[in-house]
């Protein structure tokens, strides 16, 4: 059957692929002509012109890209260009029709690419792919939601399934799906964050009581030094880079920590600005300073020791020793941990000279107030390294350093998760929450902690899991061990996708399975009691109104509050006492239990629409409180592990290009990495690739090396001599989750350590194609 509105798919061959140079400054007027481009040609000049303007405004729709804050002096264009992307990705016209799913068979979709998938449009309307057979099929939505019921009752018990959650989720629809969840009996909720943020939470949580940044936005322009670490803002925080200017403006020094001399970390024109378009624009990084994978804790144990050295020397004009002696502990086992610092093996973790280190902590004795900012490069690190705790180490130092003023910048991150973990989606909520569930529903949530991304596999993998439902991601392609993963899926009975478009999750799947089709954030959201809108939390914990502005972009796609109250309905039917259809016709009846059960969210509905929304209040940064068992914050200290890189072999990272978002592939291009059509690359530095007796332009197979000793390989790479850390490679995400083992995690997090792979590169041997394989 013709499509009425067949995608363009556009896929450049690996003859094609064009390697440049890397850019040297991000965004500009680049930056906003390469956004307006796809939206136009897509969308229209109406919709387009709808979408773009709503995004970030008070009364229109939270940009689903990064969870960068908004300023209060918002502009015209409160977006970038991968904000951009995001949105005309999921306010596209061209949708999926009926007669696709009997023309493409789930073996055939299996074999297309992430790129494909997302090309063939919106999802509008629910499938269902019986067992035994190879194709899904439309069916209504109330089959659906009982075929879902059916199967969930009939498990030998609720731990038998598991609820995981993507970053996009709502507030309303986060709280409604953990509360059918814990009402169906299992705390089986693995999320995103998991494989994101987890680290920070877990680290954080222990030094300063709170999982979540304790900056708000206004403090980047306030600040004198920011230090960013393991973040690439250019491509995956762009409206960073605006706040950076600012805060550049008002005399910040600012130094990046990154093994990748990443183009938005030098200089940055902004294009919302005359000044940006034409000019040379701002410098950004003061001090780039080329850490090796993995180096960073070696770096920021340095600076502590060079710290409390200073304020050994001059004793009270480093340290506030009244806010350590009030509100910390631990101080002395870190010097005394410090003082035995080992500075050749800084040096050689590092790969930075001494007077690198020593630069930086005389910018940090200098500074009075400090942000460190963090992401993927530190949370997804080594094993054994509980990441983020080293630089909540360091963040207390910041706090105790001189003059503190109340509430200084400390740390941020910039996860998309967000408000999900607010909402009580965590496998391992606290009692109190739960405790609060149970005051509120009158039923008693189940107490044992559930699964986790990773413990979700495994699961699977021992056929200890039946179901898996999804609200949104692409859990299969996101989570480490790709191969290891998708035998682990195919064992499921059911799976269950609630998407707004196709992806790799809906092509490897359990026995049965079904796709409800969703309404994305951008789209107007009519109910019962009229237009809805609803919430999100942003990186610096300010929780916003989120108002769709398109019309949907087919009758049928329901929207999330609403397919998690039918699915909570068929399945639970009058086991609890919650009004499932009273919170599908007005989202403000959710609103009023979280109002009640979420610590900080009281009058939700009232706080939520007051001048675009509140912020969360925040113990550590508002009044100096840390909930950690002793109520101080904490010290750490972490022992020093060598970074292990055997002879012959390299350290890899799996990272973002800038034309993706997550395991959504926007096109083949990571333009200021000077990589055009093509995504299969291995980044190295030339005298690396020298010792190895390797070519700029090369094709390799990447061995992955690891101690269960299977083959894991990802075939002919091209290698890019690239001005990369020295025995450090890069490659992108997802398709280098082959690579990672799913037993390679953080210490405590449990978070796959996806930018720390032991790899071997060897000339390919067979020629041209691509391809990954595993062997045990
Ligand atoms: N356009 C776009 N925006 C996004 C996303 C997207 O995919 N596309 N994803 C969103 C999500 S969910 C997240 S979590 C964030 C991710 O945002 P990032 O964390 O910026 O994402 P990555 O591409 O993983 O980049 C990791 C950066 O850390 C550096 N790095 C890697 N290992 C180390 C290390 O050991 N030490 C140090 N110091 N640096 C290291 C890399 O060189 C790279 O610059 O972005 C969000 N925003
Ligand atoms: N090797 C390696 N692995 C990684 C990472 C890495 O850096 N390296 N990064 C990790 C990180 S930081 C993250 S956050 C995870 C991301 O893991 P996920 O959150 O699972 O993956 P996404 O690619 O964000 O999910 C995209 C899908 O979500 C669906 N979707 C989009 N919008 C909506 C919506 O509004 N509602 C619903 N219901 N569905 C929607 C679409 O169907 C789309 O295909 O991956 C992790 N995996
Ligand atoms: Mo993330």
């Amino acid at each position: 059957m013709a499509r009425k509105n067949p995608p363009r798919v556009d896929e450049p061959t690996d003859d094609e692929m064009e390697v440049g140079k890397p850019k040297t400054w991000a965004a500009g007027l680049p930056g906003v002509m390469h956004s307006m481009v796809p939206a136009l040609k897509d969308m229209g000049v109406d919709r387009s012109r709808k979408t773009l303007l709503a995004m970030n405004h008070r009364d229109g729709f939270d940009c689903m890209s990064c969870a960068w804050p908004d300023p209060d002096h918002r502009k015209a264009f409160e977006f970038c260009e991968n904000g951009a992307k995001a949105v005309t990705w999921e306010a596209t016209p061209i949708t999926v029709e009926s007669g696709f799913w009997a023309e493409h068979s789930v073996s055939e979709l299996r074999g297309q690419s992430e790129y494909w998938l997302g090309q063939q449009g919106r999802l509008t309307e629910p499938v269902y792919k019986p067992a035994g057979e190879d194709h899904y099929r439309p069916v209504g939505w109330d089959e659906a939601f009982s075929i879902i019921g059916t199967k969930l009752n009939s498990l030998a018990s609720p731990d038998e399934a598991a609820f995981y959650t993507s970053g996009r989720t709502s507030n309303e629809a986060a709280f409604i799906y953990q509360l059918f969840v814990r009402a169906f009996g299992t705390n089986n909720l693995p999320d995103c964050s998991n494989m994101c943020h987890e680290s920070t939470g877990w680290a954080m949580g222990q030094t300063l009581g709170i999982g979540k940044s304790t900056i708000a936005y206004d403090d980047f322009g306030k600040s004198d030094l920011i230090i960013i670490v393991g973040q690439n803002p250019g491509t995956n925080h762009p409206r960073m880079l605006t706040a950076l200017e600012e805060a550049k403006g008002n005399g910040a020094a600012i130094v990046a920590v990154n093994p990748l001399p990443e183009a938005g970390l030098r200089r940055y024109k902004n294009p919302q600005e005359v000044k940006g378009i034409i000019g040379r624009g701002t410098d950004i990084a003061d001090q780039f300073m080329q850490i090796r994978l993995g180096g960073d804790m070696a770096l920021l144990q340095a600076v502590s020791k060079r710290v409390l050295e200073a304020e050994e020397a001059s004793p009270g004009t480093v340290l506030d020793r009244q806010f350590i002696e009030d509100h910390c502990e631990g101080l002395e086992e870190l010097k005394a941990h410090l003082a035995r610092l080992d500075e050749d093996a800084v040096l050689e973790s590092t790969g930075l000279r001494r007077e690198e280190i020593d630069e930086l902590a005389v910018r940090y004795l200098k500074a009075e107030r400090v942000i460190i900012t963090w992401a993927m490069g530190l949370t997804q690190q080594k094993r054994r390294w509980p990441p983020s705790r080293r630089s909540s180490t360091c963040c207390c130092c910041a706090a105790t350093s001189v003059n503190p003023a109340p509430g200084r910048p400390r740390s941020a991150g910039t996860p998309t998760c967000r408000g999900d973990r607010t909402m009580g989606i965590w496998e391992q909520m606290p009692p109190s929450f739960l405790d609060a569930i149970e005051k509120e529903f009158g039923f008693n949530p189940p107490r044992e902690h559930g699964t986790d991304a990773v413990q979700t596999i495994q699961k699977m993998r021992d056929g200890e899991m039946k179901v898996f439902v999804a609200l949104g991601g692409n859990l299969v392609a996101a989570i480490s061990d790709t191969h290891e993963a998708e035998a682990a899926m195919e064992k499921l009975e059911m799976s269950v996708q609630i998407s707004t478009k196709l992806n790799r999750s809906h092509t490897v799947v359990g026995r049965e399975a079904l796709i409800l089709p969703t309404m994305g954030r951008t789209e107007i959201d009519r109910q019962a009691s009229g237009e809805q809108f609803v919430s999100v939390e942003d990186t610096v914990c300010a929780v916003h109104p989120s108002w769709g502005k398109v019309e949907p972009v087919a009758p049928h796609p329901l929207s999330e509050v609403a397919i998690v109250s039918r699915m909570a309905r068929a399945t639970l039917g009058q086991k609890v006492n919650v009004d499932w259809t009273g919170f599908e016709k007005n989202y403000d009846l959710v609103r009023e239990h979280i109002s009640r059960v979420v610590v900080g969210c009281a009058d939700y509905n009232q706080r939520i629409r007051q001048d675009g929304g509140f912020v969360m209040a925040n113990g550590p940064r508002d009044s100096r409180t840390f909930h950690t068992a002793t109520g101080k914050a904490v010290f750490t200290v972490n022992d020093l592990e060598h970074v292990q890189c055997p002879p012959g072999r390299l350290i890899l990272q799996t990272m973002r290009s800038h034309d993706q978002f997550n395991t959504t592939i926007y096109g083949h291009n990571d333009r200021y990495r000077g990589i055009m059509k093509g995504r299969q690359v291995v980044f190295v530095n030339p005298k690396d690739l020298a010792e190895l007796g390797l070519q700029d332009g090369q094709y390799v197979d990447i061995h992955g090396e690891y101690v269960d000793h299977k083959e894991r390989v990802l075939r002919n790479y091209r290698v890019v001599a690239y001005p990369s850390a020295r025995g450090c490679a890069a490659a992108y995400y997802p398709e280098a989750n082959v690579l990672v083992p799913l037993e390679a995690v953080a210490e405590g997090s449990n978070t796959p350590v996806s930018k720390h792979v032991v790899v071997k590169l060897v000339p390919a041997s067979d020629g041209h194609e691509v391809g990954a394989s595993v062997t045990a």
